[in-house]
């Protein structure tokens, strides 16, 4: 390992210095460097099991897993502790969290200081993107935590090859992540766009602390993508393989915990015999536009940081599978003989420890599992991988899907007339809150693209730069689709589509349109599928049912449309133009 960091330490300057300051300001008592091997990998665990940061699980049924229970607040992402710290509060925009970038500094500095006292300091050198992309970045994350130097190192490209790719450059995003003392009070997730830094301080959960993921990928990814112009977006992405064997691709936004894992892993019915699903990524998607002028996308990740709640193998068997190995669990159920279990997995085990460190029972009454509980998984043990899952090109786009999770208003699919139309259905996507962000859930929040607490700046200018997008794509746009697998019957309030695989369905009539072939119906909110022009076979859903999921009805709208209005107000003169336009034409199409 000396011989590796004097290697990489004689060739970055850069890196040398930033790490020196920050150990100078953080006071570990060691620095480790990342070197990515399985011998560090074995050791790190190793140090976990002792100190009880992770504890084991039966190796003959998980080989390779570990358990791993959160500090009881620290169980999901804080935004309301999520700021972006541009020099002008403008460019954070009305959606994200301001604070001044010297202010923050010096908050979290303060936190920071002499805060690895007694703890090793981990140089995780990571990188995002597979090598060799044109897309592909590199961040180093110091870190005071073992649990986030596992993770990343499921979730990033991490170590060794990541400083040799960086080479000499001074080009890396400079991840700051400390523990501290957990204290929800003493807690910021701070991003510093213009330094190309993130400082994230007193929480260990994976979306404050994983840096690589929202932190780069998605707030510092989306501001980068901005000034270099291609696009950092909350999307899964897929391959459908056709019965001829053709793979089209298509990425999909939707909040989190609406069932973005799911759908990437998608298993066919068996009504529609010679489809085959091919698993890309499951929550981010950088896009760009290649040398054939059409729009590609690529996941930066290597890994699955799942939600555990609901997964069981009918609604998704390919994540059952991949998480059988080498994956850590967080914050489910622990039963007597050294397994997991989460609520719906299966039945439950008569005794467990639950996910606060409680003992538990079928009969308490409360959630075994935290409903935000996750599983780390590498993204190769997928048994539905793609086979370019790592193609430094990425893959060409054919369908764009933003999805909400609404029991009302939206029908299960809708076409947009054009780009320009289908950003505006993207930037008033709006869905209801999930367990994935501290606060209330079930409530209806407005979620531009899915990226409401992702976007690295100006919410106006994200649209402009969709909008720009689509310029540049010159006639080789993907279609863009807004799809609602969540709307419920009026009267009984259950779900009217059967979602999981049969999504599968509503996606086909997408590839169709895309290829000018299939049947729509004209509506005030764009083309819907007529009712004969989606594949139902093996399905038994009565015209009835399939009429309520396809309505849009203009009195369901005009609260919404309010709603939308106030955030178009709320974003004021950075909204573009564009976007007004497009809402005015749908208010005066509804009546
Ligand atoms: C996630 C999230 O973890 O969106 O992917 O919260
Ligand atoms: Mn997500």
């Amino acid at each position: 390992m000396k011989a590796f960091i004097n290697e990489a330490l004689a060739r970055n300057e850069a890196v040398f210095a930033w790490v020196h300051e920050m150990a100078q300001l953080c006071r570990p008592d060691s620095v480790h460097w990342c070197d990515g091997s399985e011998e560090e990998k074995e050791l790190l665990i190793r140090q976990c099991l002792a100190t009880g940061e992770l504890e084991e699980l039966n190796q003959a049924e998980w080989p390779g897993c570990h358990y791993s229970r959160s500090d009881v607040n620290d169980v999901a992402r804080t935004e309301q502790l999520t700021f972006i710290c541009s020099r002008d509060k403008n460019d954070a925009g009305v959606t994200n969290n301001w604070m001044d970038p010297q202010e923050a500094y010096r908050k979290l500095g303060e936190i920071f200081r002499n805060s690895m006292r007694g703890r090793t300091m981990y140089v995780i050198p990571f990188m995002m993107g597979p090598p060799g992309s044109p897309l592909r970045k590199i961040g180093i994350q110091l870190t005071d935590s073992r649990y986030v130097v596992l993770n990343m190192r499921i979730m990033t490209r991490a170590g060794r090859i990541a400083l040799d790719d960086l080479g000499a450059s001074g080009d890396f995003t400079r991840c700051l992540h400390g523990m501290a003392d957990l204290n929800p009070e003493r807690r910021f997730i701070c991003h510093f766009p213009e330094d190309n830094t993130i400082w994230s301080v007193g929480s260990a959960y994976g979306g404050n602390a994983l840096l690589g993921k929202k932190c780069l990928a998605l707030r510092i990814g989306s501001y980068l993508g901005r000034t270099q112009g291609w696009m950092a977006e909350h999307m899964l992405l897929m391959g459908i393989e056709n019965p001829q064997g053709r793979v089209r691709y298509v990425t999909a936004a939707f909040p989190s915990q609406c069932g973005k894992t799911n759908l990437s892993m998608l298993v066919p019915p068996k009504s529609l015999p010679g489809y085959r699903v091919w698993t890309l990524g499951d929550d981010i998607a950088w896009m760009y536009i290649g040398p054939d002028g059409r729009l590609y996308a690529l996941n930066p990740e290597t890994g699955f940081f799942g939600v555990a709640p609901g997964t069981n193998y009918k609604t998704n068997p390919n994540a059952m599978e991949t998480i059988r190995r080498n994956t850590i669990f967080t914050n489910v159920l622990k039963t007597d003989d050294g397994g997991v279990w989460w609520e719906e997995m299966g039945p439950p085990p008569p005794h467990g420890i639950d996910w606060a460190g409680k003992d538990w029972t079928p009969e308490s009454n409360r959630p075994g599992a935290h409903p935000n509980s996750r599983f780390t998984s590498p993204l190769v043990q997928c048994p539905s991988v793609s086979p370019e899952w790592d193609n430094p090109q990425g893959v060409p786009i054919s369908a764009i899907l933003f999805g909400a999770r609404r029991a009302t208003v939206a029908p299960l699919i809708c076409e947009s007339r054009n780009w320009q139309h289908g950003v505006y259905l993207g930037a008033t996507m709006a869905s209801e809150t999930t367990a994935a962000a501290v606060g209330q859930t079930g409530v209806i929040r407005r979620d531009p693209m899915a990226m409401l607490p992702f976007i690295g700046y100006n919410v106006g200018d994200y649209f402009r730069h969709w909008l720009d997008m689509g310029r540049r794509l010159r006639g080789k746009a993907p279609k863009i689709f807004h799809v609602n697998w969540f709307r419920r019957d009026r009267k009984t309030n259950k779900f009217l589509w059967p979602g999981y695989g049969e999504n599968l369905r509503a996606i086909l009539w997408a590839l169709e349109r895309c290829e000018g072939r299939s049947k729509a119906m004209d509506s005030p909110m764009g083309f819907l599928p007529t009712m004969d022009a989606l594949n139902l076979s093996g399905l038994d859903m009565p015209p009835e049912t399939l009429k309520a999921i396809l309505e849009v009805n203009p009195d369901d709208w005009d609260e919404d449309l309010k709603d939308q209005r106030e955030l178009f107000d709320r974003i004021g003169d950075r909204l573009p133009g564009e976007l007004r336009q497009e809402q005015d034409d749908f208010a005066r199409r509804l009546r």
